[in-house]
C-alpha cells in the first residue's frame, strides 16, 4: 500500500516543485520590474558590503574611516538588458567644509558579477576595479561616476567631473561637473560641496544611446544632459543579467558620501523622487552648525 502511495505521490511533489520552487530562484525579467521607490532608498532590495550602512533614513556609502569602499548592490539580478531609465539624489561631505576638498566620489553602476567586491580598491578605483583589473572585459562593469579627485594617472580632466566609465576607471566620456541651464549656458556644481544634487542616468538600449544629466537638488531635470555617449550594454554585460547598485571610497581624505533617494526602472521614465520625505532625510544626515552656548 505504501509503495502505491509513493507512486501516486511523487510525481505530484515534483509538479508543485517545478510550479513553486523553481520560479523563486528566476532573476528579475526585464519589464517585470525595476525600483519604484519615491521615498528614498529602497532599503530590502540592497545588499550592503564594505562600510556602507543605512542611517536617518540615507544609505551611507563611506563614513568617516580613510581608505575604505562602501557599497550597495540590488540582492537579485536583472535579467538580459535593454533599455533603464534611473534617477538618484546623493550629498557628498567632505572631511573640512572650509576647503572642500574630498574624497574620492562615489559612482551608479550596473556590473554582471557582484564578485569583484573581494578584490576592488578603495581610492581612485573607488571600491570597483583595482590596478590588476581596470580595462578587463571580465569585470563586465558600466558606472557613472561622480568623481571628486584630479588622478593624472587615469587621465582625469579635473577633481570635479562626472564620467561614464566602461570596465575600468579610465573614463570613456567625461565633463566637468555642472548643468546646461535653459539659455544653454553651462553652470558649473562643485560635487563635494554639502548641497544635495540629483542624477538622471537614461540608457536606450536599441540606439544604445546614454545620457547623464546632474542638477541642485530640487531643479528640473536639464534639457540638454551634461554627457552622452554610445555604449553597448549588451555586449559589455555579456552575462545577460545584471545588478545595480552604488559604489563609493575614501583615500586619506575622509569624506562621507550618501545617497538620499533612488528610482531605477527598466519599463519607461524612472518613477520621480518624493521630495517632501527626502528634504528631511537631507535635514537628518547634514552636519548642524555648531551651537555655542554662553555663559554669562
Ligand atoms: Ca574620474
Amino acid at each position: 500500500e505504501r509503495k502505491v502511495f509513493c507512486f501516486i505521490m511523487l510525481p505530484c511533489f515534483l509538479v508543485l516543485f517545478l510550479l513553486f520552487i523553481i520560479p523563486m530562484f528566476k532573476p528579475y525579467a526585464i519589464g517585470e520590474d525595476g525600483f519604484r521607490y519615491g521615498d528614498g532608498i529602497p532599503l530590502g532590495m540592497l545588499r550592503l558590503d564594505g562600510v556602507a550602512s543605512i542611517t536617518s533614513g540615507a544609505l551611507m556609502l563611506t563614513n568617516s574611516d580613510p581608505q575604505r569602499s562602501g557599497r550597495a548592490f540590488s540582492r537579485r539580478s536583472f535579467g538580459y538588458i535593454t533599455s533603464f531609465s534611473t534617477t538618484f539624489v546623493f550629498l557628498i561631505i567632505p572631511p573640512d567644509s572650509k576647503d572642500g576638498v574630498s574624497a574620492h566620489g562615489l559612482a551608479f553602476a550596473l556590473s554582471s558579477t557582484v564578485g569583484f567586491v573581494f578584490d576592488a580598491h578603495p581610492g581612485p578605483y573607488l571600491g570597483l576595479t583595482n590596478m590588476k583589473s581596470r580595462g578587463n572585459g571580465t569585470n563586465q562593469l558600466f558606472a557613472v561616476e561622480l568623481d571628486t579627485i584630479k588622478n593624472p594617472q587615469f587621465s582625469y580632466i579635473d577633481e570635479n567631473h562626472v564620467g561614464i566609465d566602461v570596465n575600468s576607471m579610465v573614463s570613456i566620456n567625461s565633463h566637468t561637473a555642472g548643468y546646461y541651464a535653459s539659455n544653454g549656458m553651462f553652470s558649473p556644481l562643485k560635487l563635494a560641496s554639502g548641497q544635495p544634487m540629483q542624477v538622471w542616468v537614461d540608457y536606450d538600449g536599441t540606439s544604445h544611446n546614454l545620457s547623464v544629466s546632474l542638477a541642485p537638488y530640487l531643479e528640473h531635470k536639464p534639457q540638454r544632459p551634461l554627457l552622452s555617449s554610445t555604449v553597448n550594454l549588451t555586449s559589455v554585460l555579456a552575462n545577460n543579467s545584471f545588478y545595480v547598485g552604488f559604489s563609493s571610497s575614501t583615500g586619506l581624505l575622509k569624506s562621507r558620501h550618501y545617497i538620499i533617494g533612488w528610482s531605477f526602472n527598466t519599463t519607461g521614465k524612472a518613477q520621480p523622487l518624493n521630495y517632501t520625505s527626502l528634504s528631511q532625510v537631507i535635514e537628518d544626515v547634514r552636519p548642524k552648525p555648531q551651537t555655542r552656548s554662553h555663559i554669562p
